[in-house]
């Protein structure tokens, strides 16, 4: 389907449209038609032919034509033009954090900055200060909106990389040879985004392995092949490297290749004043010389005097430390989670009914699930009105005397207004069960604007969580301005909890936020966002944010038991308590 394609195209189109400073109207409507191609669910290609595009919400005529020129020509005519008007590299500039369209376009006209490189170079030049408005502390953003720029180069996020790591397993794992294919790397340690896929099988004809994966569907072409080593790389783009090793030898190479390179450093420090060498293979007593080949990697930390420590806390920070003293923390599950408290249905943005929803939610073992459909201003997520709402009720209350799926909970996903004021009256949030205040407006604003939002958000007494504290959508979008220390801080004092939505395009609160959080005893809930049954699953890669974040059970609200939820869902209001 070109459904994803045309909406990126769509979006470039915006980026080179707000560069140039065009109407704002026509803007938005870009990035409008490209958030709605991007839901829509049939393949526009067959849309265009049959001329039902217009049938999409936010679609109109103008739209329309453009979308049908991209499926006939693969292009749109006006952004062909575009891109002959102003350079293409641009588009790089306003994806740094802290520059977008609008800085772009000046630093474009007034400095001759075209692409990263230029925007360097200004950057240690000074040049920056110069112009009307900007400042040194315009630059010290830039400067840091760049490393963070840099660091994603060439990455690919999670959501992309892992299934296809995963379906090369399974590929592995079907072929005769095989007795143990496993996913290492970054990717089983469930960082955002990673810069390659690793994947470590155990055969007795490694000549047959790389056979059967350089010719595999998914492979584009081959990196290199070696005698234990097999690199390539898929049609994605995405490089895999493969690693073969004899039975014997697997634990101690996947446990290797996991990485990271930080944690084996210190790994490796700890175990030579216990006596060993470790390497990829295995564990070497210096004395004896006796070579170990862990059976598990239980038995690897063990030897080692140490309590397993999970992939997702091998990053070299304190993992070690925290082992040594057996202080690891118990890692929230996914048997933990108890249900979901932001999904939106088809009474706003999703896709499917609450009947669905309950049904889904209880397939996948949940006692309750949050219906947080979003507010009145979100229309171009079709947000209710205080009549749509009351309307719902009546359907969520249908759906649990039915009683065949979870516990719906009434919820609200309500926009924090740009002036910090909420969608709704306190009146109508009072009447939910549960209400998720979020920021889909006024992303430019400065830090004191947005914090002082985010201030009276929280001081709220109906107000449970913030979703998508931070607003960066991985790769696309960077955060808006918030000070999320200071976040943090009015989350405690107002006994407000964060979301960690586990939306893999957004993962946010990310896993250092959320452990800063977790630390100031600042209660999480980890959230699928979901708008479809599909998007259920992505609570596995919240579940990652959160255990990268050093978090259990008790730090995160939708571990709780229904009662206990609704103790909580109690505490910021009259007569509720917040102690802590
Ligand atoms: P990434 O791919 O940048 O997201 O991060 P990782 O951690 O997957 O790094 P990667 O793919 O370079 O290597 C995976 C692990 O394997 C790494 O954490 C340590 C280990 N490793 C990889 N290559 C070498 C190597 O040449 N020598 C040593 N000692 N270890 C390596
Ligand atoms: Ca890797
Ligand atoms: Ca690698
Ligand atoms: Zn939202």
């Amino acid at each position: 389907m070109l459904n994803r394609q045309a909406a990126d195209l769509l979006l470039e189109l915006a980026a080179l449209l707000e560069i140039k400073g065009e109407n704002p109207f026509k803007i938005r409507a870009y990035r409008r038609a490209a958030t709605a191609l991007e839901a829509v669910e049939e393949d526009i290609a067959l849309l265009a032919k049959t001329g039902r595009l217009q049938e999409i919400e936010g679609i109109g005529k103008a739209i329309n034509d453009k979308i049908v020129e991209y499926v006939n020509t693969g292009t749109i005519s006006v952004f062909e033009r575009l891109k002959a008007e102003i350079p293409e590299t641009l588009l790089e500039v306003t994806q740094v954090p802290g520059v977008g369209p609008k800085l772009a376009q000046r630093l474009y006209y007034e400095l001759g900055v075209e692409n990263i490189s230029d925007l360097r170079t200004a950057l240690a030049a000074q040049r920056i200060r110069t112009l009307k408005g900007l400042g040194e502390k315009t630059e010290a953003k830039i400067a840091t909106g760049l490393a963070l720029h840099a660091e994603n180069q060439g990455r690919t996020p999670l959501f992309i990389a892992s299934p296809l790591a995963y379906e090369v397993v399974a590929f592995l794992r079907r072929l005769p040879s095989v007795t143990h294919a496993e996913v290492a790397g970054s990717i089983r340690r469930m960082r955002e985004t990673v810069g390659d896929a690793d994947v470590v099988v155990a055969t007795d004809d490694f000549a047959a392995v790389a056979r059967e994966l350089t010719q595999q569907t998914l492979v584009k072409h081959v990196l290199a092949q070696g005698d234990t080593k097999v690199s390539v790389i898929l049609h994605s783009g995405l490089q895999l490297d493969v690693r073969m090793v004899a039975q014997g030898a697997f634990v101690s190479a996947w446990h290797h290749f996991t990485g990271s390179k930080g944690h084996h450093e210190k790994l490796r420090h700890l175990a030579l004043m216990r006596g060993y060498s470790v390497s990829e293979y295995g564990l070497l007593h210096k004395e004896t010389g006796r070579r170990i080949e862990p059976a598990s990697e239980k038995d690897l930390y063990a030897l080692l005097g140490l309590p397993y420590i999970p992939p997702e806390l091998r990053e070299g920070t304190s993992e070690i430390t925290a082992a040594v003293a057996d202080r690891l923390p118990n890692l929230v599950e996914s048997a933990d989670i108890r249900g979901d408290l932001h999904v939106h249905s088809n009474w706003s943005d999703g896709v499917v009914t609450l009947a669905q929803i309950a049904e889904e939610a209880q397939r996948r073992g949940f006692e309750y699930v949050g219906i947080c459909d979003h507010s009145r201003s979100l229309a171009i997520a079709n947000g209710l009105s205080e009549q749509d709402l009351m309307e719902r009720e009546k359907e969520i209350a249908q759906v649990n005397e039915r009683g065949e799926g979870a516990i719906l909970l009434s919820g609200i996903e309500v926009d924090i207004l740009t002036d910090g004021s909420l969608d709704f009256p306190d009146a109508v949030l009072a009447r939910h069960d549960i209400v998720i205040a979020s920021i889909h407006s006024g992303f430019q604003q400065s830090r004191e604007q947005l914090m002082r939002r985010m201030q009276r958000a929280m001081a709220n007494p109906y107000v449970h969580v913030i979703g998508h504290p931070t607003g960066r959508m991985i790769g696309r979008r960077a955060a808006y301005d918030v000070d999320v220390e200071e976040l943090i801080r009015m989350a405690k004092e107002t006994g407000t909890a964060l979301e960690i939505n586990a939306s893999p395009y957004r993962l946010d609160l990310n896993d250092a936020y959320a452990k800063a959080a977790g630390e100031a005893g600042v209660l999480l809930a980890i959230n699928t966002d979901a708008h479809d049954l599909d998007e259920f699953g992505h609570l596995h890669y919240g579940l990652g944010v959160a255990r990268r974040a050093w978090l259990q059970s008790e730090n995160i609200v939708n571990c709780y038991t229904l009662a206990e939820l609704r103790r909580f869902l109690q505490r910021k209001r009259p007569g509720g308590r917040v102690d802590g």
